[in-house]
């Protein structure tokens, strides 16, 4: 089974990431997991971290002259940051600087702390920080390496930022390469614009604020998942998956939440044989009963605005009990942008284990046959 760990406060040493259960003989370039992490840190809204930061993965085992070898891979990215955290975040010495006292609503802090019994929440928050999410990204970036071999193909972009939507449609032409290279994800140029003048706004005002993202898989076979029990199901390990995300507070894949509010004639989509099983429309976002089934996979999350406010909100200094303003740690204003990117990485992640679920190999040529078979069985069905 395809699994991964990973390790790293926020201004600790490095990340850490290993990941075990990828086949052996899969191509794996550095360079395509760095432009991923280069992604993440991109984004109109982002705080002063990125700009000392420039994630670069460094492979320490489990690939070799660009193969993978079957054993685990880790994955190395350093926290520049550090040499201005050493004194404060060392495991042998620390000077107790920077203590953290008054958790800030809507983040891990004092829930946190009480649970690991952390007087000084920055225990809490330099592992809860969004900054783990740079090695689930790295993770994603093999993941779709693997899955790049089969013909699946991840993209990602932005729905909308607060209250700002993208007038685009994913059916316009260039839609996701401009998607992509957008400050904000949006295709839209006007919307663009006013999804940046929203951040100035948010900024101006101390505030912070979140958005919709969307990832959509093509060419993933039907299958991929199961019907038969609850740990199976494709959706579900998605939706797991996705939600585990910093700041995310809601899945929806396809139609989702929309389908409550329809009639079953509006929300189910209509089977057609053309050289192949069809769907007319694909309001199931490309998952029947927990299992792929042939079309896009569409997977919407919901971002919560970032918990530190430059404007900061009431709270209780957790020594005395005294009424106090929030610890105003350096943030992002707005990082739905990055946030695509690891939704992508998360999809991706869930979309190889089930894609080797399905198709077990200890090398790529082995997955390669049981997909070539299991291809030409179901296209006879
Ligand atoms: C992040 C790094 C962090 C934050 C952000 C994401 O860096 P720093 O705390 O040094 O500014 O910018 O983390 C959070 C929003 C959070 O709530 O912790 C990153 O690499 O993405």
């Amino acid at each position: 089974m395809l699994r991964y760990l990973t390790a790293g406060e926020t201004h600790g040493k490095c990340l850490t990431v290993i990941i075990e259960g990828m086949p052996s003989n899969v191509k794996i370039d550095v360079d395509k997991i760095n432009s991923a992490l280069a992604s993440r840190q991109k984004g109109y809204g982002r705080g002063g971290r990125m700009l000392i930061e420039k994630d670069t993965a460094e492979i320490l085992s489990g690939v070799r002259g660009g193969l993978t070898l079957g054993s685990p891979i880790a994955i190395k990215i350093e926290n520049k940051d550090w040499k201005n955290w050493e004194e404060i975040m060392g495991a042998e010495s620390s000077n107790g600087k920077r203590c953290v006292d008054c958790p800030r609503p809507g983040h891990a802090d004092l829930t946190g702390g009480m649970k690991y019994a952390h007087r000084d929440m920055r225990n809490v928050l330099e592992r809860a920080s969004a900054r783990e999410t740079a090695a689930r990204v790295a993770v994603g970036a093999v993941c779709e390496q693997l899955l790049d071999e089969f013909g699946i193909k991840l993209s990602r972009h932005v729905v909308s930022i607060g209250s700002v939507k993208d007038a685009g449609k994913v059916t316009d032409a260039g839609f996701f390469e401009r998607a992509a290279q957008s400050p904000v994800g949006f295709a839209d140029e006007q919307s663009e614009k006013k999804a940046m003048e929203y951040i100035d706004g948010v900024k101006a005002a101390g505030e912070s604020c979140g958005g919709v993202v969307e990832v959509i898989a093509e060419g993933v076979p039907a299958g991929l998942g199961s019907y038969v029990h609850y740990d199976r199901k494709l959706d579900a390990n998605i939706a797991f998956s996705v939600m585990s995300v910093q700041a995310i507070k809601g899945v929806e894949i396809g139609m989702g939440f929309e389908c409550s509010a329809n009639v079953g004639s509006k929300v189910h989509d209509e089977i057609i044989y053309d050289g192949g099983f069809k769907r007319l429309t694909n309001n199931a976002g490309g998952i029947e009963g927990g299992m792929s089934n042939g079309e896009p996979i569409v997977v919407r999350a919901a971002m919560k605005p970032i918990p530190t406010l430059y404007n900061p909100l009431k709270t209780v200094d957790i020594n005395d009990k005294t009424p106090r303003e929030a610890t105003v740690e350096r943030s992002d204003v707005c990082a739905v942008p990055a946030c695509s990117v690891v939704v992508k990485a998360a999809v991706a992640f869930e979309l190889a284990k089930a894609f080797l679920d399905k198709f077990s190999g200890d090398c790529a040529e082995d997955v390669r046959t049981y997909y070539n078979e299991y291809i030409s069985r179901t296209e006879k069905y």
